[in-house]
């Protein structure tokens, strides 16, 4: 048998599961190949939780599957296979040699590690190096860059404004629909006992995913979270599906609850669609334009379908701009000197604070929270504790099903640690017990008082809330939306303060 070659040979990463990717853009099917591979490199520079790795093992193993459906010439190196070397660049090598290529082609990665050795591969291999933008998002990173320039401050609200006018998305002439930009006063009630989330979609698992679980139930039992139940959608038409059931059943709901946490209840009315969006299953435009359509179908209200639209024309596409505007920089910030090694319930979930034991023990079960379990919840512990910056990073990175560094970094550096200075948030995300005791039931049953500051049975987060604007006072006390807390403070007198500063110490260093 002749020595298989291709005119030019496509790598396609793990997260770029898409059919339209631009690598493949102009694929030739009589000249052409593509080389996927599962990396031991990949699976573990940082320990991904199980349910991750199964999810996109098994994803890849389906989109190879449909490529090759289609009559595309593609190579896919199994984990177990015994000549994988291990690393994108040792299959890159070993790709060379099998298809002796003209070129190589391949899409911008997700994160700046791959990107550096994606760089190099020019001249560590010799041969010519097409990388081609990453078309999946609104903007570009140069639109971002060049938005960013007419502002002191990159701030999220005027980004998305920005892009709502200029995809035409919920505009009417040149007002926002609705006649307001965001229905935030709307948005984010408190739970209520009657408001039922319906269940969230629960893939079938096939032999396929089957054989991913149990790779990694052998190769990766030491990662972090549970392997089972197992529900994610694998392939383009279950995701799809996931899309529909949300926009049909949730998505009327989403800006009501987006901020409500309920124990036991980690799905509430939130999408579940980010593991699809970010390896590419799904696209950003077309969840955009179903939640479009369901508000002019009439099917949900402008307060649910501009909460959400926001999160993936505003946030997503925002977090990422700052991503790659910033780094490799932004990698090493830590304007609060937050260096505090992470407790050991970040792993096990085993703590007296029932907040952060729900959403830690859930983020085991799931490889999901919702954002504000994400934010106000561990992030805000994360905060107040002066966690470890790069550690606090690496957790994040690790335990969503969801997380690629170009997403978790900016909303972890940037929004929960303030680490960035302040390039990202105008003010901390600092919150107290009253804020979760409104927008949870989590309270119910703790060990700890809500109510209680300094008292015995006081939450830990009343005195770190306090110790944490005491220890930064320097930094924050000339902020204008920070006023109100600088001024509470001001009114307390010496012994109350020393007395929370004093919690706050032998609370950190019992952790
Ligand atoms: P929904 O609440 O239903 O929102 C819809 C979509 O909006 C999401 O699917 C997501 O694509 C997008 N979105 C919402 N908020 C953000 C945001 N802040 N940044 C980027 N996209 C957003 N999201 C990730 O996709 N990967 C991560 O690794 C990740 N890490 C996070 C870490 C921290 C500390 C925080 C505070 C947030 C993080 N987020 C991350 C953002 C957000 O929490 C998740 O996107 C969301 O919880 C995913 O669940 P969902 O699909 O049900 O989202
Ligand atoms: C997250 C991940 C994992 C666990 N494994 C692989 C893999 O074996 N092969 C692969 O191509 N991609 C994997 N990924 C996703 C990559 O880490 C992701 O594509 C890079 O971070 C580039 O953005
Ligand atoms: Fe969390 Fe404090 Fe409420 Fe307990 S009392 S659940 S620790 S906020």
């Amino acid at each position: 048998m002749s020595k298989p070659h291709a005119r030019n040979l496509i790598i396609i990463l793990g997260d770029q599961l898409s059919h339209d990717i631009t690598s493949l853009q102009d694929f030739d099917v009589q000249q052409d190949a593509i080389w996927m591979c599962e990396v031991r490199e990949e699976a573990t520079y940082v320990k991904h939780h199980k349910k991750k790795i199964a999810f996109l093992f098994s994803a890849m193993r389906h989109f190879a599957h449909e490529l090759r459906e289609k009559g595309f010439k593609i190579h896919y190196t199994y984990y177990h296979d015994a000549d994988n070397a291990g690393s994108f660049d040792g299959e890159v090598g070993r790709a060379i040699e099998y298809f002796s290529p003209e070129k190589i082609i391949v899409t911008a990665p997700g994160e700046y590690r791959v990107w550096e050795s994606i760089k190099n591969w020019e001249k560590k291999f010799n041969i010519p190096v097409k990388v081609r933008k990453d078309d999946r998002f609104f903007s570009t990173v140069k639109e971002f860059v060049e938005w960013g320039e007419d502002y002191k401050t990159l701030r999220m609200e005027n980004f998305y404004r920005h892009m709502r006018k200029k995809h035409n998305i919920l505009i009417d002439g040149d007002d926002p629909v609705g006649g307001q930009w965001n229905f935030d006063k709307e948005n984010r009630k408190p739970p209520k006992e009657d408001m039922n989330p319906p269940s969230p979609y629960m893939a079938q698992i096939d032999d396929i995913t089957k054989e991913c679980m149990n790779l990694v139930a052998e190769e990766f039992s030491d990662h972090f979270g549970d392997l089972e139940p197992f529900y994610f959608a694998v392939t383009r038409d279950q995701a799809l599906y996931a899309l529909d059931k949300f926009i049909n059943e949730r998505l009327p709901k989403f800006g009501t609850y987006q901020d409500a946490m309920v124990e036991g209840k980690p799905w509430m009315f939130h999408a579940h669609l980010s593991f699809y969006l970010n390896c590419g299953l799904l696209s950003a435009r077309e969840v955009v334009e179903k939640a479009e359509k369901a508000y002019h179908d009439g099917h949900a209200p402008i307060n649910a379908v501009e909460g959400f639209i926001r999160q993936i024309l505003g946030w997503r596409e925002y977090i990422r701009g700052v991503y790659w505007s910033q780094m490799p920089d932004y990698a090493d910030k830590n304007a609060l000197n937050s260096r505090r090694d992470l407790p050991s319930f970040f792993w096990d979930a085993k703590t007296d604070m029932n907040c952060l034991k729900q959403c830690v023990g859930e983020t085991y079960q799931n490889a999901y929270a919702h954002h504000i379990q994400r934010l106000m919840i561990i992030g805000n512990f994360c905060l107040l504790a002066g966690l470890d910056v790069k550690q606090v990073n690496e957790w994040y990175l690790l335990v969503y099903a969801d997380a690629y560094e170009w997403v978790e970094m900016p909303n972890v550096t940037g929004m929960i640690l303030y680490a960035d200075d302040g390039l990202l948030g105008s003010k901390p995300y600092a919150a107290s017990a009253s804020y979760i005791n409104k927008m949870s039931d989590y309270c119910k049953n703790c060990a700890y008082d809500p109510n209680d500051r300094e008292g015995e049975k006081a939450c830990p987060f009343n005195y770190l809330y306090w110790d944490f604007f005491m220890r930064h006072e320097e930094k924050f006390k000339s902020n204008h939306r920070l006023g109100f807390t600088y001024s509470n403070l001001a009114k307390m007198d010496d012994d109350l303060k020393s007395l929370l500063r004093e919690k706050a110490e032998k609370f950190l260093s019992s952790l």
